[in-house]
C-alpha cells in the first residue's frame, strides 16, 4: 500500500514536473493543454444560453421544459416570472435555433419563432398568455 502510494506520489512529481517545464519551453502546447482541459470541464461542448419564451403557469413551464428537453440538451429550466428558459446543450447535437422550434411546436413563442395559432388555440385556458405581436 505504501509502495502504491510512492509511486502514485513520483508519478504526480513527474506528471507536474513535464507539465511546467511545457509551460516554461513550449507556449503553443501550454495552450493546448488549457484548451483540453477547459472543454473537459465543460462536459465536452456544452454551452450556456438563455431565451424568452412566452407562457404564464406551471402547466407551461412542464410544457415548455419537456419541449426543450431533446437529445443534445442537458438541462432546461423555465422562470415563469422572467419568462426565460435557461439552457444548457451541447450545439455540435442541436442548435439553439431548433430547441426553439421545438418549443414553438408545443404552442408557446420563442423570442424568435412564433407558435402556430392552432397550436397556440388548444393550450389550457389558464396558459393562453398574451401574445407578441
Ligand atoms: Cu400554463
Amino acid at each position: 500500500m505504501k509502495t502504491v502510494k510512492i509511486i502514485i506520489v513520483a508519478l504526480f512529481t513527474i506528471a507536474l514536473g513535464s507539465n511546467s517545464y511545457a509551460q516554461m519551453h513550449d507556449h503553443s502546447q501550454m495552450d493546448m493543454s488549457k484548451t483540453k482541459m477547459d472543454s473537459k470541464m465543460n462536459m465536452g461542448t456544452t454551452k450556456t444560453e438563455t431565451i424568452k419564451v412566452w407562457g404564464e403557469c406551471e402547466t407551461c413551464q412542464a410544457a415548455i421544459e419537456k419541449a426543450a428537453k431533446v437529445d443534445g440538451v442537458t438541462k432546461a429550466n423555465w422562470d415563469k416570472n422572467t419568462k426565460i428558459l435557461t439552457l444548457v446543450y451541447n450545439p455540435s447535437k442541436i442548435s439553439n435555433d431548433d430547441i426553439q422550434k421545438k418549443v414553438a411546436a408545443v404552442g408557446y413563442d420563442t423570442e424568435k419563432y412564433k407558435a402556430d395559432d392552432k397550436v397556440y388555440a388548444k393550450l389550457n385556458a389558464c396558459c393562453k398568455y398574451p401574445r407578441k405581436k
